[in-house]
């Protein structure tokens, strides 16, 4: 049974648990990291030298890294579905990964981190409100790549439409303006409605650092 390491409410959890859900995998979660610890000891070190979660086993093979998770779960358990059989179809799916690692996440991580994660004295309300206006131009990038499209590269869903679709559920959750964006809200009630979006993905974080522990110690 493929074995996970790595709590519910990290983002980088969430990537690979939505990928393992949709897969329909059978999985063991050990709940570390955040308020959970149980990552700095020599037995985690072996299996992720960076102390960091997530980290995966699938047999005798340990993998870390989220991106490279969900490509390997992909192209092992999901090939032909979540990772295209054409060769240009997977290279797109993986440009929409590494879009959101590389543009996205660094754009909408710090609303979040500065919105959920900083105690409501302690947040700067301009920063945010600028934060969020430098946001709209990336989002537009998006709006127009789902324009006639049901999911990011076209007619089904894949692997590319994991992180950006996780990030999504922050986005719309948020307390922030947001323009219209009719293409994205129409791809995100999609996903709204996948069984393994609703169980890995649409995990409610708070509005603050307090709200955010106790819904993280619930597991
Ligand atoms: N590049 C790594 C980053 C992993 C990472 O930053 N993980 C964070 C959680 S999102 C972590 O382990 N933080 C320590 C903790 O949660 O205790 C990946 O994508 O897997």
């Amino acid at each position: 049974m493929l074995e996970v390491w790595g709590r519910k409410n990290s983002n980088q959890v969430i990537h690979v648990m939505w990928t393992v859900g949709e897969l329909n995998l059978d999985y063991k979660r050990h709940n570390v990291g955040g308020s959970f610890g149980g990552l700095k000891n020599e037995d985690y070190k072996k299996l992720n030298p960076n102390l960091y979660i997530p980290t995966i086993k699938d047999g005798n093979f340990i993998l870390w890294e989220s991106y490279a998770i969900i490509r390997y779960l992909s192209k092992k358990y999901g090939h032909g579905s979540l990772w295209p059989k054409d060769i240009c179809e997977a290279a797109l799916a993986d440009q929409w990964i590494e879009w959101f690692q590389e543009t996205l996440m660094p754009k909408l991580f710090p609303i979040f981190w500065n919105k959920v994660r900083v105690s409501e004295n302690d947040r700067d309300n301009n920063k945010i409100e600028e934060l969020v206006k430098n946001l709209n131009s990336t989002m537009e990038i998006l709006e127009k790549q789902l324009d006639g499209k049901n999911y990011i590269i076209g007619d089904s869903f894949t692997m590319g439409d994991i992180p950006v679709g996780a990030g999504m559920f922050k986005y719309f959750e948020l307390d922030i303006i947001r323009p219209s964006f009719p293409n994205i809200e129409k791809w995100y009630n999609k996903l709204c409605q996948r069984e393994a979006y609703k169980e890995h993905a649409m995990n409610k974080f708070g509005t603050n650092p307090n709200e955010w522990l106790e819904i993280e110690k619930k597991g």
